[in-house]
């Protein structure tokens, strides 16, 4: 059966139909990217690719396009082959200059009316099995509208069976013989087996007989077991008896003679193949809501909610509407983070003030250090203004001499980072400059500084630190100064 048709151009998604659930997004990415790695495999099973699920997947690449089909197990190489043949010639007859996202909508309704018309091509097919007299051709009659019947030779009749928008071929064996060799003729390829016997009336031996014969001939198809005619017997005793001789895998019970026994099949074979429901109405109602956060710009909550919208699609394989969500999230997710950047760089700024030590009203001098000078005391001079020496002169001194000892670690630090770069040939912006003098615009060099070490910072931010950091230093500042200040707000950063 065929489930599932995506086309990637170069790494997108640009079309996408479930016909039933098979892969989920996640998967399907996955595998774009395996199928992506491997491009010289043009068309086939991958084993790879087939063990990681209970699909196959065939694909195949035309230019820039990607081709990939999802089918049962069962089905056949060579016949998948043809319908890729098809997909292709329509799609280049719809597309004839190789987009298809920007294109109309009615041609996209034209492609997707063309594969409805592929996935009934390939004649899915559904056989019912079981001993004479079980209520096979009752069950037959239920489910197809027998307008299309054909025969299949002398041995069976086939009609359709429309499941939402699916086609599937129901075949109806025409012999009266359990022991009929043509049974495993007619079971072959089957994507669906359905088994029915008279729970008022069976023979074990007959009833292992089919469960051998679907195992053997096809055991890649689904199955189905129906306990038929409850209306005959006891059934919770039936099942029971039934259950002491043997097991008979996915059973139901029921009456074809009851009225309930179309809608019970309906949803059992819908379950099995799993086939796709439509997106329930709400959605557009939860869409919204969505919608109204990101207008009130709660970013957060916005991508929340629109995530789990996301998860809500996956579970009915919408991927078209899946993809227009994600680009969505990234969108709100990247406003997000600029946000965050920004709060960052402000507070960044607040801490990338000049160390408060040395933000006392003193004069403090920052003398080039060597790399073999870093004594504290040689270091830093720091001369009381007028002002502070005329107030707290001891209490004032006895701090500073901590303080700019905490300074200096930072200083001789960086100091030795600087070296440390110098010797290994590292290039700076600031290297071009003997001294201050020759750097026309101080904060444009700041900021080269900071990119030259790897991250970023506005030259507003730039500027206004240059001037903080002299008002507080109270005098001009050196290169040193600035290369002190690049590797501060880097080491700052960092943390
Ligand atoms: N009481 C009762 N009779 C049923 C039920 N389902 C089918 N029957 C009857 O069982 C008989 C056989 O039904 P068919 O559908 O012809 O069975 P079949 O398996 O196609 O039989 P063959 O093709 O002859 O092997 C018919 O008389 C049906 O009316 C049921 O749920 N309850
Ligand atoms: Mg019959």
């Amino acid at each position: 059966m065929l489930r599932q048709i995506h086309i990637f151009k170069k790494k997108k998604m640009v079309f996408t139909h479930t016909f039933t659930l098979a892969l989920g997004n996640e998967e399907l990415q996955k595998l774009f990217k395996l199928i992506e790695s491997n491009i010289k495999i043009n068309i086939g099973e991958d084993p790879l690719l087939r063990a990681l699920s209970e699909y196959q997947v065939f694909h195949r690449t035309l230019e820039d396009f990607y081709f990939i089909l999802i089918t049962d197990l069962i089905d056949k190489k060579e016949e998948i082959e043809g319908i890729i043949d098809k997909l292709i010639n329509k799609f280049k007859k719809i597309y004839p200059n190789n987009e298809i996202l920007n294109e109309s909508e009615s041609k996209k309704e034209d492609f997707i009316d063309y594969i409805y018309q592929l996935q009934s091509d390939i004649h899915s097919k559904i056989s019912i099995i079981g001993p004479v007299n079980a209520g096979k051709t009752m069950l037959y009659n239920i489910l197809t509208d027998q307008h299309k019947e054909r025969n299949i030779m002398n041995f069976a009749k086939s009609s359709i069976l429309s499941l939402y928008e699916l086609k599937f071929d129901v075949w109806d064996f025409q012999i009266n013989d359990n022991y009929a060799l043509l049974w495993s003729k007619f079971i072959s390829g089957s994507d669906l087996v359905i088994f029915i016997f008279d729970i008022s009336n069976y023979n074990l031996k007959i009833l292992n007989h089919f469960l051998n014969l679907k195992k053997k001939v096809s055991n890649l198809s689904k199955f189905i077991s129906i306990a038929n005619k409850t209306d005959l017997v006891n059934i919770e005793n039936a099942l029971a008896s039934l259950e002491n001789e043997m097991h008979i895998p996915n059973l139901i019970h029921l009456s074809l003679k009851k009225s309930d026994a179309k809608a019970i099949l309906f949803s059992e074979i819908s379950n099995i193949f799993k086939i796709k429901e439509k997106l329930p109405d709400n959605y557009d109602n939860l869409l919204k809501e969505a919608e109204e956060i990101e207008k009130e710009s709660n970013l957060g909550k916005a991508i929340a909610k629109y995530k789990e919208l996301i998860r809500y699609l996956n579970k009915y394989q919408e991927f078209t509407e899946i993809s227009k969500l994600e680009e969505k999230v990234k969108e709100l997710e990247k406003s997000l983070r600029e946000q965050v950047e920004l709060r960052r760089k402000i507070e960044l700024k607040k801490k990338f003030a000049p160390p408060t030590p040395i933000k006392f009203s003193k004069k403090i001098t920052v003398k080039p250090l060597s790399k073999n000078k870093l004594d504290s005391s040689k270091q830093l001079k720091s001369t009381p203004s007028e002002e502070s020496k005329e107030q707290t002169k001891p209490a004032q001194t006895k701090l500073r001499s901590s303080d700019i000892k905490l300074d200096l670690s930072v200083l001789k630090k960086t100091q030795e980072e600087i070296v440390q770069n110098r010797e290994n040939n590292e290039k700076h912006p600031e290297d071009k400059f003997k001294s201050i003098d020759d750097v026309p615009d101080k904060a444009v060099l700041l900021q080269k500084m900071i990119e030259s070490r790897g991250s970023k910072l506005s030259l507003k931010l730039c500027s206004q630190f240059i001037k903080e950091m002299m008002e507080s230093l109270q005098r001009e500042i050196t290169l040193n100064d600035l290369k002190i200040a690049a590797d501060n707000f880097i080491s700052l950063e960092k943390q």
